[in-house]
Formats: C-alpha cells, sequence, structure tokens
C-alpha cells in the first residue's frame, strides 16, 4: 500500500490573491431521476480561489434542492462564506485550516468545496497531479454506469444495452417501489454475466424484507442505500437477512459513520462521494479504515461538471478504490462542459486520468461564462 503523502496538508496556504464562487447551470443531456427526484439540469456552486496567477477549483456537489442530501447550493454558500472562509488564515497550514473547519457542525459538503479548491491550489502550485499529492501513483480507472429510473422495461433495457455495448465495466440501476424485482429480472435474463447492482436512494423499510430477498437470487454485485437515507441500523438487520452485499451512500457522512456501519455489520461497501464526506482526506481514512477490514470501496458520482469529475478520477488512486464506481464519460450527461478534457472511455472501457497539475483538468472561460447563473467576487 502506498502512503498518503503526509504533507498533502503540511503546506502554509499563504494569502489567498481572489476568491470567487460561481453558480452554474448546465442542461443535463436527458434527465436523470432517483426514487426521489429527477433532476433535468446539474446545477453547482463552483469556488476558485487564486494565488500568485495560480487557480484552485472545488465544486460543491450539494445540488439546489434538499432531494439527495439536506445541504444545498445555498446552504453551502452560507456556510462556506460565513464560517469557512473566514477561518483560512495565511500563515497556517491546510491542515491547521482543516481542523478549524471542525468546529463547523455537519456541512461536508461545504468543507469538501474549499477544501478541493485549496488542494487543487496546492498542487497546481507544486507542478504536481492531485493523487501525486495525496501520495498515490498513476493508475487507469475502471469505469461505471449509474443509470437512472426510466419510464418502461423496454427503455432501461435499451439504456443497459448502450452500456454494455460502450465496454463500461459495471451497471447500476435506480430501483424505486413498482420499478424493482421484475425490471431487475428482465435486466438479468438479457444480460446474465453483466456485473450489475442496483441503488434505491432509501425507497424500502425492513416491512420490505420479502421484496427484497427476492433481489437477492439475481446475482446482484450489491444493493445500495436499501433503507432510510440515515439509517445504519435498519441496514445491520437486512445484511444479517440477505446473501447480496449491502452498499451505503447516504447514511456515510464521516469516518466515524463508516466505523459505525462496519462495526454494525451494517454494509459489505462502502460508496465513498468525496463531497458527501467532507474531502479528499477524510475520503482517504474511510477507505483505509475499510482496507483494514476487507471491505472495498468505490468511488459515488453526483453527477458533476467536468471539475468535480476530475476529483473523483483523482481519488480512485487511493488503494482500495478497486471496483467500478460511477465514472461515466462526461457525454452522457453534458453535450457541452465547463472543463477539458472530458472523461472518455478507452481501450476496454479504462479511463486514464488527464495529465497535469492539480486535478489535471482546465475550465474554459468563454463556456464557463455561458453557463454562469450568477457571480460574485469575495476577495
Ligand atoms: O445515489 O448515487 C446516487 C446521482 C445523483 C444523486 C444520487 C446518486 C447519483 C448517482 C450517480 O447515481 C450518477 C453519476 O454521477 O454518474
Ligand atoms: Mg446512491
Amino acid at each position: 500500500m502506498s502512503s498518503a503523502s503526509p504533507n498533502a496538508g503540511e503546506e502554509i496556504l499563504g494569502p489567498i490573491d481572489r476568491v470567487d464562487l460561481v453558480v452554474v447551470r448546465l442542461p443535463f443531456v436527458e434527465p436523470f431521476g432517483t426514487s426521489v427526484a429527477a433532476w433535468a439540469v446539474k446545477e453547482a456552486l463552483l469556488l476558485r480561489v487564486e494565488q500568485e496567477g495560480f487557480q484552485g477549483w472545488g465544486e460543491c456537489v450539494a445540488d439546489p434542492d434538499p432531494y439527495y442530501d439536506g445541504e444545498t447550493t445555498v446552504s453551502a454558500r452560507y456556510i462556506i462564506t460565513g464560517f469557512l472562509l473566514p477561518e483560512l488564515d495565511p500563515a497556517s497550514t491546510l491542515q491547521e485550516a482543516l481542523a478549524r473547519f471542525r468546529k463547523v457542525r455537519g456541512n461536508p459538503m461545504a468543507k469538501a468545496t474549499v477544501e478541493n479548491a485549496l488542494l487543487d491550489l496546492i498542487a497546481r502550485r507544486r507542478g504536481i497531479p492531485l493523487h501525486e499529492l495525496l501520495g498515490y501513483p498513476s493508475r487507469r480507472i475502471p469505469s461505471g454506469l449509474s443509470i437512472g429510473i426510466q419510464e418502461s422495461v423496454e427503455a432501461l433495457l435499451a439504456k443497459v444495452e448502450e452500456g454494455v455495448a460502450l465496454g463500461y465495466h459495471r451497471v447500476k440501476i435506480k430501483i424505486m417501489r413498482g420499478r424493482d424485482v421484475e425490471w431487475v429480472q428482465a435486466v438479468r435474463k438479457h444480460f446474465p454475466g453483466l456485473s450489475l447492482m442496483v441503488d434505491a436512494n432509501g425507497d424500502y423499510t425492513l416491512d420490505d424484507l420479502p421484496l427484497l430477498s427476492r433481489l437477492d437470487s439475481l446475482g446482484l454485485t450489491m444493493i445500495e442505500q436499501p433503507l432510510g437515507y440515515h439509517d445504519i441500523y435498519q441496514h445491520s438487520i437486512l445484511q444479517a437477512r440477505l446473501s447480496t452485499s449491502l452498499c451505503l451512500d447516504e447514511s456515510i457522512h464521516s469516518l466515524e459513520d463508516a466505523a459505525t456501519a462496519l462495526a454494525l455489520g451494517a454494509c459489505r461497501v462502502i460508496n465513498i462521494k468525496q463531497g458527501r464526506v467532507g474531502g479528499l482526506l477524510e475520503s482517504v481514512r474511510i477507505a483505509r479504515l475499510c482496507e483494514a477490514q476487507k471491505v472495498p470501496v468505490w468511488s459515488g458520482g453526483m453527477d458533476e461538471t467536468g471539475i468535480g469529475r476530475a476529483v473523483n478520477l483523482q481519488l480512485q488512486t487511493v488503494d482500495n478504490f478497486r471496483i467500478p464506481g460511477d465514472t461515466s464519460e462526461t457525454r452522457r450527461y453534458f453535450r457541452e462542459d465547463i472543463a477539458d478534457p472530458p472523461v472518455v472511455l478507452g481501450e476496454g472501457g479504462w479511463i486514464a486520468l488527464p495529465p497535469g497539475p492539480g486535478t489535471g483538468v482546465t475550465v474554459d472561460p468563454v463556456r464557463l461564462d455561458r453557463y454562469t447563473l450568477h457571480r460574485e467576487r469575495l476577495r
């Protein structure tokens, strides 16, 4: 196992010359739906920090609505401007700044936005890629598709077919009450050997055990977040009743949550969304805790623009991110994106990290302008 660079957080931050918040809204190629809601556009809060000509970008994974998580673009702006940025002291290190963030309870998505922007800036001024700053060598990244709720079984089969043809390493399909067992059975029947999983985004309860048991015989690699979005304990009861691995997403907001889930046997896999757990450094800690207990992790997506998508790629160089995540091509979501290069599948469905310092992507100012809803200069 490589060791996370002990000095990733030991850089003196120095004075930040400029800080901007930008809200972008990009149309999706097609709406993306979960059991909870459907989104037709990607609206995201971006944080840009500039120092001596170097830029760092952070993309907040919160939506404008609280339908995935309680944090929103508006709450994140409030926390970032009112409580996180004021804690940044030019004379302190990143680690010291993050330690001061601890007095701000919750709000991991807001914290991750600031941490991402600063890590990107630090990596760029050092002239190294983000994965190197974290202490991990480059490697090729497996691909994975997340298919939103579809209108019919036929539509779902067509989407799966398309993903398989493109060479995705695994397919995840969203399920919800009324669109579950029969739908998954149909996919399994047509694609017997496919690495297939489902994500319920918390749509079921323990009363649904008979239904969930029917999913258990379909050879799924895992069932993601079947029960309540904040629950760990009931998942431990369900996991004991199923042979298929459960994977927690929404319920895990920190290293402590992950430790609780593992101790209770609530899941055998964890979906790490770096934004949901408060940033890359907490993600690395969770990945290591899981590795020590032989629990695999994977990188979850929040249908990010090119900025967040690149961060998720960099994170997957960390040991224990061995299984495919929600890591799909940019063009599945956006006809046009704000950062280059786009994520594309290469030979065998593998994805190459973009070369270059920081996240490896560059924000295009013209396209950024085109999709900007509003911006504010904070410094
Ligand atoms: O539950 O994993 C989820 C997207 C938005 C909200 C919740 C989820 C998702 C995804 C990831 O499934 C989609 C992607 O980034 O490809
Ligand atoms: Mg999920």
